[in-house]
């Protein structure tokens, strides 16, 4: 496959105008008609071929300003229709394809999701309808004539504002015309027809236009998509307010489907979700489900700002668009529910999933400059990283100074397809200021590490903070220049309120925010009157790895007092991680009855909320700390030392637990609200640790939860330590999870991820009998996410296993999922990305299996070879 590189960037060399397409939608022979109006550019010279992209097209016909081209003058493959010559004045090119949804199991392009005909054209989709111009800087305005069997599809939606529909005579179909006045790209165009329902509501926006709110999903799920639709009201109303956006057409329309290989889709006017996103009850979601929903739900609907009215140059400014929108949706669940939860929420993704890959072989910069399949670069690092870089800037510039580079942004880039200088520009200039070092975090990946040591002199009451910057080589850099990083900090006194300084040197500092520019600098603090403990990076004010150099004691008194909520949660999870892995080789950790009393004070703490304390609780994944070992990892080894200290400290505060467990009272009547989720949060969490301490009762607690649960939190909960912690009741729990729930997917699926997370001697025997289960489908993503994702994901002890069979698993079925669907394959396969911490029996078994991949009798997609190549690199 072809490496596309950044520095080859060119315009195209003619403009289509407008594009007017007709689908005559038939499951296995769609016909489109697509009428382009163009025009060569100004500096295009004669003879310029006209070269559009395609993906398996059939073309029927070609006409050329109404007359049929001759053989001569084009060349049709299904990749690319090359025009010869074409007119050097303004043309319409008419292309006829042909199109089978029913055989499209890539889920890209138009196909068929459970009888409804739906599309996905990000990043690279409209090609596989139609010949043209895939790319995002070919802005035009579509209008869509939608004609199929009324019967079977009386509900037909595209882009834009409804225009026209009508029977068509003598047959028994029917259509509709939907016009788009917004220029945008192919990948924002999107098309519906199916026997669909919707919720509806009204809304007026800030300005007075009235707007129809749709959520169209099949029938009778109508009722699981009122918390979809309050979402969209809130994050509507929530833009107007906080970024002065607006929405700019009539009707707003989603849609929910069942085949979906990412979350949702933005297109103009027309979103399209994953029915994860959209459908909800108390019977079948989580809390989290619902969170999920609601952060979907404000992110595809701030893409109409922040992505389609302002979209991409090329694929390469990916981060532009993403990093941004989750930046909104992240500060719009802030504002809806509370502010350092979300924040501890949002980090704990971010070192999850984003700190593996800048790590592994997988490490991009948020802006890539090469790629040989764009689908593998809506990655964590340019979604989440991505955010994390917007909110630097916000901490750089302060709230006003974001705001007015945001609002000249919007002002100037209306319309447009830009790039990330573009977007910086806009910062610097409305706030008079140079972001050219702090661009860096854009072009250079690998996270940094940042080590801080400090000392105190009592006479002449200084503080002195030595700070180090190093950043780990990654592929193709294997020199790294400093980054620009804002540490917001305080200097914690004894009694636990900061101490104020008089005077600071050494770099630049500004109240409680100073500002890192080279590998090592010394910051001294005047008047500083007795020894303080620095609390930095509060907030997680940079995407780095902190070694703070503080002692345990340090550690435990920031625990409990700083005045920062995400510090208090760092310092616990710092705790834990330096405890687990000296348990995981073999010692005993220093102060871990001191750590574990403050961890019950921290639980108990009334003056914190329930989801907090919930989160102090949570211990590092075994993964996290497989991450935190970073070489010659033994999955087992952290396993059993985790297993062991949730134990441990399950036993000694187990009447700490059952005390806060039976005090919290949730209200009768469900409700998915912030509050209510972090009561349940934290029962569970203290009923973790219950039934981890094998103390009698403990068994029988949990399994009395899950019988008694009248919601999918406390039930899904409640199995999964059955489950996890292998207790009496975890086989008829599964059985009356199955039994209440078989026949509604989406909760089958936690059913599935829990038994694929299940700690088991022989995991891939047990998920290869799943995938026999009636519940299971390779076809359906969502089906193979909970199952497959589940094991990859929450099994570390299974996947990692010293046998490499979970890694012959991932070879086998990564083999067998790329023949229909590469995108969900090579998702899958990125698992791989951690191999090389793993110890050397782990590491022989692993490239093994990535080399079966490679040279595998069949033919690779480039998702797959390209993940896999990177991998071994
Ligand atoms: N912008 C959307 C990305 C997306 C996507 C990309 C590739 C293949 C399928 C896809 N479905 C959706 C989603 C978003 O970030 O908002
Ligand atoms: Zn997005």
């Amino acid at each position: 496959a072809q490496l596309i590189k950044l520095t080859d960037y060119e315009e195209t060399p003619y403009v289509i105008e407008t594009v007017s397409l007709v689908f005559k939608l038939h499951a296995e022979a769609t016909e489109v008609v697509s009428t382009l109006s163009l025009h060569p550019r100004a500096r295009t010279p004669a003879g310029t071929a006209l070269e559009l992209d395609g993906d398996e097209l059939k073309l029927l016909s070609i006409k050329l300003n109404g007359t049929p081209l001759e053989d001569d003058a084009y060349d049709a493959a299904p990749d690319k229709l090359v025009v010869h010559n074409p007119p050097t004045e303004p043309f319409k090119l008419e292309i006829t394809t042909q199109i089978n949804p029913a055989a499209n199991t890539r889920l890209m392009g138009l196909y068929l999701s459970d009888g409804i005909y739906c599309t996905q054209c990000e990043a690279e989709g409209f090609r596989r309808i139609t010949y043209y111009y895939d790319r995002p800087d070919a802005l035009s305005v579509f209008t869509t004539r939608i004609e199929a069997d009324k019967a079977s599809n009386p509900i037909l939606l595209g882009n834009g504002n409804p225009q026209e529909t009508g029977r068509i005579d003598g047959t028994d179909r029917h259509f509709a015309v939907w016009h788009d006045p917004h220029p945008k790209p192919a990948y924002l165009f999107a098309l519906v027809a199916g026997d669909l329902t919707c919720i509806s509501e009204k809304y007026t926006t800030a300005s007075g236009k009235p707007v129809d709110l749709n959520i169209y999903v099949e029938k009778g799920n109508e009722q699981r998509a009122g918390w979809s639709m309050d979402s969209l009201v809130r994050s509507m109303r929530w833009d107007e307010k906080t970024f002065g956006r607006e929405y700019d057409l009539d009707v707003f329309n989603i849609v929910a489907v069942s085949a979906f290989n990412m979350g949702a889709m933005e297109n103009k006017g027309l979103n399209i979700f994953n029915d994860k996103y959209i459908l909800a009850n108390s019977e079948t979601a989580t809390d989290l489900d619902y969170e999920g929903i609601e952060t979907v739900v404000a992110h595809e609907y701030f893409h109409n700002w922040t992505g389609n009215r302002i979209t991409c140059r090329e694929w390469f400014q990916l981060c532009l668009k993403e990093g941004l929108t989750v930046f909104r949706d992240q500060e719009f669940s802030s504002d809806e529910r509370s502010r350092p939860v979300k924040r501890i929420a949002d980090v704990v993704r971010l070192k999850s999933r984003q700190f593996p890959e800048d790590q592994g072989p997988l490490s991009h910069p948020v802006r890539p400059t090469e790629y040989k399949e764009i689908n593998n670069f809506y990655t964590a690092t340019v979604y989440d990283k991505g955010a994390e870089l917007v909110r630097m800037i916000k901490t750089i510039l302060g709230a006003d100074g974001f705001r007015k580079g945001m609002d000249l942004y919007f002002e100037r880039h209306d319309g447009d397809a830009s790039t990330i200088e573009d977007f910086i520009k806009c910062f610097e200039e409305a706030n008079d200021t140079d972001l050219s070092h702090f661009s860096l975090w854009y072009h250079q990946s690998g996270t940094p590490h940042l080590k801080a040591s400090s000392s105190y002199d009592e006479a002449a009451k200084t503080f002195t903070l030595e700070l180090e910057q190093t950043t780990p080589a990654t592929p193709g850099q294997p020199e790294k220049e400093p980054f620009f990083i804002p540490v917001r900090f305080g200097l914690v006194g004894p009694n636990g309120e900061d101490i104020a300084y008089s005077k600071a040197e050494g770099a630049r500092v500004d109240g409680d925010l100073l500002c890192l520019t080279e590998r090592k600098q010394t910051v001294v603090f005047h008047g500083i009157g007795s020894k303080p403990v620095p609390s930095l990076l509060r907030e997680f004010s940079a995407p780095v790895k902190l070694e703070a150099g503080l002692n345990r004691h340090e550690q435990i008194f920031l625990m409990r007092h700083d005045i920062d909520p995400f510090n208090r949660w760092q310092a616990a999870q710092t705790l834990m991680s330096e405890m687990l892995i000296e348990m995981t080789n073999g010692d005993i950790p220093a102060g871990k009855d001191a750590f574990i009393s403050a961890l019950a004070n921290m639980a108990e703490d009334e003056n914190l909320d329930h989801a907090f304390r919930g989160f102090g609780l949570m211990l590092p994944s075994e993964k996290d700390i497989a991450l935190e070992i970073g070489k010659d990892v033994d999955t087992d080894a952290i396993g059993a030392a985790r297993d062991a200290f949730a134990k441990e400290i399950g036993a000694s505060l187990y009447d700490t637990f059952e005390r806060i467990y039976s005090a919290i009272e949730v209200s009768e009547t469900f409700s998915p609200d912030a509050a209510s989720a972090g009561k349940r949060s934290l029962k569970l969490r203290c009923l973790y640790y219950m039934a981890a301490s094998g103390i009698e009762g403990s068994a029988a607690l949990t399994k009395a939860h899950f019988d008694a649960a009248d919601n999918m939190t406390d039930r899904m909960g409640a199995l999964n330590l059955l489950v996890t912690w292998n207790l009496e009741g975890a086989k008829d729990g599964l059985q009356a999870f199955e039994k209440r729930h078989q026949g509604t997917a989406l909760a089958m699926d936690k059913w599935l991820s829990i038994a694929a997370g299940a700690p088991n001697e022989d995991a891939v025997s047990t998920i290869r009998t799943l995938t026999e289960h009636p519940a299971f489908s390779w076809d359906i993503p969502n089906r193979v996410y909970s199952l497959i994702g589940g094991f990859l994901g929450s099994n570390t002890r299974g996947f990692h296993k010293a046998d490499g069979s979970g890694y012959d698993y991932l070879a086998e079925i990564t083999l067998h999922l790329d023949k229909n669907n590469p995108q969900v394959a090579s998702r899958l396969v990125k698992s791989f990305g951690s191999w090389k911490n793993m110890n050397a029996e782990r590491r022989v078994k692993a490239k093994a299996a990535l080399e079966r991949i490679l040279n595998a009798d069949q033919q690779l997609s480039t998702d797959v070879k390209e993940i896999v190549e990177r991998c071994l690199d």
